[in-house]
């Protein structure tokens, strides 16, 4: 027989010997009487109470007192008042320096000496010109040892309500708020245990014993075993979020299924000259098999050639460098997904062009809006919050005379879904566009404005090549995956969201990740 059982045994006894159906024993009395655990009782009321109605059993709330942990040492080593009257000599008098450092606890001495002169227990004498403290009485009683240990008695209520209200405001004792049962005799009590049947099984069946057996409850309520299934990864979960914002706003998603990518699209046709050192082999990685890229549009290629040489037509000098068509067929893993912009904004530049020329008529240019979230590669120097590779999360937008203005709108109002209100634009500077900006926000957690993102207008150098209509304009902005799922799910270091280090428990247990809006709810804004 379990512990369990025993227990459960012992409280049938117990009940059987009450004299009446109603009279009641209580959880808590019991365990204290029977030096029982009461968690244990309370597991033995369980499991009786699971065997139907053999006792019947209500939780009920009791307050009770216990010491603090300087109650305990005043019923230890005496109150404070106590010790401070005791350090005196009784027949004489101590300098009040010399008695507050004969009491090591400095808490004990000022708080005993106050408590003391205000009992009068003792008195300071300045006749000699120095303080003196002596005793006013040869002896005392340590009243508040004497409750402290009723109290620890688990008699608490012997004391009246103004000591035990001295003692709580002392600090010397706490009220404790209990949860116990009580519990009596049920419709069908018995004292024997009759572990119910949990399966009708062949025998029971061939014999007919199942008509007199007892059968345990169906709990229809229990939950199942959670079938073992997979789960979004917390970047999975958040990525989805930012989608549905995108696509909310209208935006298509583009297709950035290719992690390698030509040095063309992802740094000549962005006007990244061939010497600027995010090619570099410390920043960017190159592929040594394919090592070139084949196809690269031949007309395309001398329009970036002659714009990154002397600025092609598009009012600017280029770079004045002599531009390698060798340097721009380097196969490299992509550092940012506007490769892929710059792919999507040449193939609709070309379908605007082609369309329009066969009809010859000024067709209407229909505004793009494109969206990308995937992995980008940097050679970076690894740390806390950085891997050599990270998500990238980017938003295009290309119509007639789009302003700084239109990219400041776009930026707040994908932002705004996400909880961001109060952002902060800074100059910056990407070889891509011009004027480009930072954006910030204010974090209350960190107190401080924290660096949410990139964007600009495309250059004029990016664009003109492309043979997107001079008032074309585009928008871009960008930020990474990463550091919002982080701070969504409050972690500090990448290798905790990232990697084979990650906790999947973490995975497990995180919830779909809401990036809600402000007004649906008065949620914390998501801290950047
Ligand atoms: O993500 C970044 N910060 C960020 C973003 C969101 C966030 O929380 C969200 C609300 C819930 C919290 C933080 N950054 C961009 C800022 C910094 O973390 C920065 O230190 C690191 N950046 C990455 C690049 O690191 C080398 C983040 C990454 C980044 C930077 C720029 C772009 C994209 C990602 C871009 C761009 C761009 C510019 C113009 C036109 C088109 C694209």
């Amino acid at each position: 027989m379990s512990d369990q059982e025993s227990l459960s045994q012992l409280l049938l006894e117990k009940l059987n010997l009450l004299q009446s159906p109603n009279e009641k024993i209580n959880s808590l009395d019991f365990a204290q009487e029977n030096q029982f655990e009461h968690q244990k009782i309370v597991g033995a009321v369980k499991s009786l109470q699971s065997l139907g109605d053999l006792i019947q059993s209500n939780q009920v709330e009791s307050k009770r007192f216990e010491l603090t942990d300087e109650g305990e040492q005043i019923v230890e080593n005496g109150s404070h008042e106590f010790r401070v009257w005791s350090a005196i000599p009784n027949d004489g008098s101590i300098l009040q320096s010399d008695l507050m450092k004969s009491i090591p606890d400095s808490n004990v001495s000022k708080l005993g000496f106050a408590k003391a002169m205000s009992n009068k227990w003792i008195a300071i004498d300045k006749s000699s010109g120095k303080p003196m403290v002596k005793r006013n009485l040869t002896n005392v009683k340590d009243e508040i040892r004497v409750l402290l240990k009723l109290v620890q008695s688990g008699a608490a209520n012997k004391l009246n309500d103004s000591q035990r209200n001295d003692l709580k405001k002392r600090k010397l004792i706490q009220e404790i708020l209990e949860k116990s049962y009580d519990i009596q005799r049920g419709q069908n009590f018995q004292t024997t245990i009759e572990k119910p049947e949990t399966d009708l099984n062949a025998e029971m069946i061939t014999r007919g014993t199942w008509r007199t057996k007892k059968f345990k409850e169906y709990n229809f309520n229990a939950k199942g075993i959670a079938p073992d299934r997979g789960h979004l990864h917390p970047l999975l979960k958040v990525r989805e979020q930012f989608r549905q914002i995108f696509l909310e706003m209208g935006f298509e998603e583009m297709s950035t299924n290719n992690f390698v990518e030509s040095s063309f699209w992802c740094f000549d046709t962005l006007f990244v000259p061939q010497k600027h050192p995010a090619r570099d082999l410390q920043d960017t990685f190159y592929i040594s098999d394919p090592a070139e890229c084949k196809d690269i549009p031949r007309d395309y290629m001398e329009r970036i050639r002659s714009v990154h040489e002397n600025g092609g037509d598009c009012g600017s000098i280029g770079y004045q460098y002599e531009w390698k068509e060798s340097e721009t067929r380097k196969n490299v893993l992509r550092t940012h997904t506007t490769a892929v912009s710059a792919r999507m904004l040449y193939r609709a530049a070309q379908e605007f062009k082609r369309s329009s020329g066969a009809s010859g008529d000024d067709k209407e240019f229909k505004p793009l809006k494109f969206f990308s979230i995937d992995r980008v590669f940097r050679n970076e120097t690894l740390d806390a919050t950085h891997l050599a590779e990270f998500s990238q999360i980017e938003g295009v937008v290309a119509d007639r005379n789009l302003t700084l203005g239109h990219l400041m709108g776009m930026i707040k109002a994908f932002f705004e879904k996400l909880g961001i209100n109060d952002i902060r634009f800074k100059p910056t500077y990407n070889p891509y566009t011009e004027p480009s900006m930072e954006m910030y926000s204010w974090h209350s957690g960190f107190g401080k404005w924290v660096e949410i993102g990139n964007s600009g207008l495309f250059r004029p150098e990016m664009l003109k090549p492309m043979e997107l209509p001079d008032d074309i304009n585009v928008l871009g902005w960008g930020l990474s995956l990463e550091r919002p799922t982080m701070i969504k799910y409050g972690i500090s270091n990448i290798r905790d969201l990232v990697g084979h280090k990650i906790d999947l428990q973490m995975v497990y247990d995180n919830p779909v990740c809401i990036l809600e809006p402000r007004q649906q709810q008065q949620q914390q804004p998501v801290t950047v």
